[in-house]
């Protein structure tokens, strides 16, 4: 990529620097293939010359725009490049299509006002700062003139902004869609007041992010044929169950606790609540507050939008109840009574038994049996078992994470019944907002799936940009230097593979029941032995690594057999269906007979995948949109980017290749018939002529006299910049042609 023949004694250029990544500075003298260079920060340093990069002196002060239009493209430029834009708060960046935004960990009201939304309105991307309203814009427009769904996916790793940036994106589609009457609810008020909603179930503060979505949404802006919204579609994927019942210091439970637990003081009073501290579902950690945000006003702003969003007063106070009893079921603690079965362990156990078994409206009797007992029934009689104390834990554990993960899918079903969707609705815009990549010190099966959705997003925006790009080029038969870039199939038949792939072996652990994590570790050592993208850690009996496009992730395997099971113990099921309370009792329907007795296994990654699955065939009906968003700093602070860690996410997201291929290639496509259609009013001589399409696109290419581009078997290809040049003539060639129009009209009449 360097080009060593540029580089003699005195050029500027980049060297690699084991903590900048890249650091800049001048050549001093050269010796056979080597080079010492004297750097900016003072060191002297000697490098190959095929590993140096040319800098670009002549560099805009304050960088450039978009990445495209660098004069020296290569990692240094464009790393340079957004740390010197980020500096002056432009966090903002295109590279080709793609938008780049840097968190900037402080507020930029200014960035987002209506007053902006306003400048972007109508405007081409690229004609004014970059920004997520242009993108939106973009998405808007194509779905206008071209009757097509388009897709925003917003990408990156925990806490680079990716909530953040899909809020501003519906609020700018709002903008743009939105009905002028404002009487009652609209659709689009409904559609952005559904996020402070699932944002105070589904968010919890984590180590990277204070309010980090526990969970993956993919919404579906519908759009009538005045281009208004007329409806909306929220899916969400796999909400971490395993946080409400554990947590570990600083992180927090799901918001919706704390705020619950400074409601006003009736409320309190109404769900026997009081300080948070006295949870033992919260207590796990020392993290009760969030800095810059106020327990008691976002309950009430929760209200408000569960208002909006057409929850009624009656379902919030079950909700809220539902949510109070999950923290009194928490300090429920059993102790050993005699032959390992268990009993309530204190008066204050007692209490809390009592409250729940009130707040869910059920019978105390029933809810203690049911955390302590299990039914057997064989053909010939039905046996009651007890748990002991560990075993009862984990049932009430179970019913915790059950209630709640239930809750969550009544909120989302509401939610959607309540906005509605419009059946005659043809096109739409899909807004994206998956948990970004993670890689822990422990990583356990909701890592897993995690990542999982990254593999398939990052080959969905490799296939889009890098494939359907080159193999378009073939195709067409046009003269193209093929450029390589990753490809993670790989990673996928090691995940998803039906038979033999991660999740199936997993399954198959779930179903035989002398499976142990162990025994699952054992097969997928013997299965993926010889697999690229597979580690069998040194020494590890149960972890097992596996090399995502983003890098090495450790897991360990202990929990996955249980995590993958979806399971409601009968017992819960049938203690809930008997509830006084219809919200809750309507949680839990009565299962049929049949179902109830194959108490058939459910698998989570399956249904996951086959979700996943769906989301893929969804997106690829429309027509994308990236946005990456990059984490500056792992201190979550404002100003400070730190090198590597950003080199690190533009690498692994793929941002690099595309900025080349796209430069180096062809970014405008048209077919022949397209280009005639838009374009042939620039030669309506050669238009009319009795010409093949081919030939008249070329005749008219001849005439305008652009060159660099190619003409392929059924297409034209642009190179960056020539479509805006075809456009200007063709604006000002109707221009002209409606005056002389207007002025013949005034003569003669
Ligand atoms: P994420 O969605 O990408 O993480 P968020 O969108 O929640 O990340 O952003 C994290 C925090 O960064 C926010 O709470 C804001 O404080 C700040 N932030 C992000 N974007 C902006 C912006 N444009 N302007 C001002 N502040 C911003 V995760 O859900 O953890 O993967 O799982
Ligand atoms: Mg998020």
């Amino acid at each position: 990529m360097g080009m060593p023949e540029n580089i003699i004694v005195g050029s500027h250029v980049w060297v690699g620097d084991p903590e900048l990544v890249w650091i800049d500075g001048v050549v001093l003298n050269i010796t056979g293939e080597e080079a010492e260079i004297q750097t900016t920060n003072g060191k002297k340093v000697v490098s190959r010359l095929s590993k140096l990069h040319p800098k670009d002196t002549d560099a805009p002060i304050d960088g450039v725009d978009d990445m495209t239009k660098l004069a020296y493209l290569h990692e240094p430029g464009v790393l340079y490049n957004l740390e010197t834009r980020y500096k002056i708060n432009e966090i903002y960046t295109y590279s080709g299509n793609i938008l780049i935004a840097i968190n900037p960990f402080q507020s930029l009201p200014h960035l987002y006002d209506a007053s902006v939304m306003k400048r972007y309105k109508g405007e081409k991307m690229g004609s004014l700062s970059p920004h997520v309203f242009a993108i939106a814009e973009a998405a808007y427009r194509a779905m206008i003139t071209e009757e097509k769904s388009n897709s925003i996916l917003v990408s990156g790793e925990s806490g680079a902004g990716k909530t953040e940036t899909t809020k501003m994106l519906m609020l700018y589609l709002a903008y743009l869609g939105g009905h002028t009457a404002s009487e009652g609810r609209t659709v689009e008020q409904q559609v952005l007041e559904s996020n402070p909603v699932l944002e105070a179930f589904g968010n919890a503060k984590t180590v990277r992010n204070d309010n980090s979505s526990r969970f993956g949404k993919f919404v579906e802006i519908q759009f009538d044929k005045y281009g208004r919204i007329s409806g909306a579609a929220i899916r969400t994927y796999l909400l971490e169950k395993s946080r409400v019942c554990q947590i570990s210091d600083p992180e927090r439970n799901y918001h919706c606790f704390y705020l619950l637990c400074a409601s006003p003081p009736e409320e309190k009073e109404k769900y026997k609540l009081g300080d948070p501290r006295s949870f033992h579902y919260l207590n796990q950690s020392n993290c009760y507050e969030l800095a810059g945000v106020n327990a008691a006003q976002e309950y009430l702003s929760t209200k408000r939008a569960m208002d909006i969003v057409g929850i009624s007063q009656e379902e919030q106070d079950a909700i809220f109840r539902l949510v109070a009893a999950i923290l009194h079921l928490g300090n429920i603690r059993f102790s050993k009574s005699e032959e390992d079965s268990s009993v309530l362990a204190d008066e204050d156990s007692m209490f809390h038994l009592q409250t729940t078994a009130e707040l869910l409206m059920c019978d105390p009797n029933a809810v203690e049996v049911a955390l302590c007992k299990r039914v057997m029934i064989t053909p010939e009689e039905i046996i009651e078992r007890s748990l002991d104390p560990l075993a009862a834990t984990v049932s009430r554990d179970g019913l915790a994470k059950t209630l709640y993960s239930r809750l969550f899918d009544w909120l989302v079903q509401k939610i959607n019944l309540s906005i509605g969707q419009d059946p005659n609705s043809k096109c739409l815009i899909g807004v994206l907002d998956i948990y970004g990549f993670e890689s822990f010190q422990t990583n356990s099966f909701e890592q897993f799936c995690i990542n999982f959705t990254n593999e398939k997003l990052q080959q969905h925006f490799n296939q889009h940009v890098f494939k359907m790009e080159q193999e378009e080029y073939t195709k067409e038969g046009i003269e193209w230097s093929y450029l390589e870039f990753v490809d993670n199939q790989d990673v996928l038949d090691l995940i998803e593979k039906k038979p033999g792939g991660v999740v199936a072996l997993l399954d198959e652990a779930c179903m035989f029941p002398k499976s142990t994590h162990e025994t699952f570790s054992q097969k997928l050592y013997q299965t993926f032995k010889d697999h690229k993208r597979f580690i069998k850690p040194k020494l590890a009996r149960s972890d097992f690594t596996i090399v995502h496009y983003a890098g090495e992730v450790k897991y360990q395997s202990q929990h996955f057999i249980d995590k993958n099971k979806d399971y409601v113990v009968p017992e819960h099921q049938d203690m809930l269906s008997t509830s006084k309370c219809s919200f809750v009792s309507g949680l839990f329907p009565p299962l049929s007979e049949e179902t109830a007795k194959s108490a058939k296994f459910s698998s989570i990654g399956s249904r996951f995948k086959l979700q996943l699955q769906h989301l893929m065939e969804a997106l690829n009906l429309t027509e994308p949109h990236y946005i990456r968003c990059v984490k500056p700093n792992s201190q979550l602070k404002p100003g400070i980017f730190e090198n590597m860690n950003v080199m690190h996410q533009l690498r692994s997201g793929g941002v690099l290749e595309a900025v080349r291929i796209k430069c180096a290639g062809f970014p405008t496509h048209r077919t022949f018939q397209e280009f005639l259609t838009r374009l042939g009013v620039l030669a309506p001589e050669i238009l009319h002529g009795n010409f093949e399409e081919m030939e008249s696109c070329k005749k008219i290419l001849e005439k305008v006299g652009l060159t660099g581009y190619q003409i392929g078997k059924t297409k034209i290809f642009l190179r960056a910049g020539h479509m805006a040049e075809l456009d200007a003539r063709r604006a000002y060639m109707l221009s002209h042609s409606a005056t002389i129009i207007q002025k013949q009209t005034k003569t003669y009449f």
